[in-house]
């Protein structure tokens, strides 16, 4: 597991190098968003089961075969696991959010997912399109610039965006 710095260290030192320009640049603006970046990881933090179950509802309301009789969601025991499944998931994006790199949610939640899910008989595509609708929902949560000082989060938002489509990709 790697956070942003200690992954530019890595590649760093992988090549005999000092740090360079460009790194260093990085980093620093990685430092100067940090506020931004921690405002954002505890929004997500704190509305988890507001993005878990809105994007739920909204799979459930578009896949209605998996919570039917024999489907993948039906009974509480496979409702449970599914919406479990769906908050393990975004806690690990709020750590790679947290680090500003992908590996915690590789190494820890993603590899080897997409073969459990196969070997469970539960649908990956369907595990991506609720994936993506907590994307769309974090996203929501992050931005909305109610009670806060307007600021420029783009590159932000579109790094968390990157962590759902990581996610959402893995399973597909
Ligand atoms: C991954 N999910 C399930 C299991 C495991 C995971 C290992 C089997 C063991 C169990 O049931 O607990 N566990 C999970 C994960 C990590 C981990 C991400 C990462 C570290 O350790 N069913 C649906 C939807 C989808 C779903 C499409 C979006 O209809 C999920 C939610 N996952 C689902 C279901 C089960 C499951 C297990 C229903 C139970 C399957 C079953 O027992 O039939």
């Amino acid at each position: 597991m790697l956070d942003a710095f200690a992954k530019v260290v890595a590649e760093a030192d992988a090549r005999g190098a000092y740090l360079n320009d460009g790194q260093i640049d990085a980093l620093m603006a990685m430092v100067a968003d940090g506020n931004k970046r921690m405002d954002i990881v505890n929004r997500l933090t704190g509305s988890a089961s507001t993005i878990v179950a809105s994007a739920a509802r909204s799979l459930f309301s578009e896949q209605p075969q998996l919570i039917a009789p024999g489907g993948n969601a039906y009974t509480s025991r496979r409702m449970a696991a599914c919406l479990r499944d769906m908050e393990i998931i975004l806690r690990y994006i709020t750590y790679s959010m947290f680090t500003g790199d992908a590996s915690v949610l590789d190494d820890r939640c993603l590899n080897g997912l997409r073969e459990t899910y196969l070997a469970l008989g539960t649908p990956g595509a369907s595990v991506a399109v609720g994936v993506d609708k907590m994307k769309a929902a974090a996203i929501a949560i992050a931005n909305d610039g109610n009670g806060i000082t307007p600021g420029d989060c783009s590159n932000l938002i579109s790094e968390l965006g990157t962590y759902f489509d990581r996610a959402a990709q893995a399973v597909a």
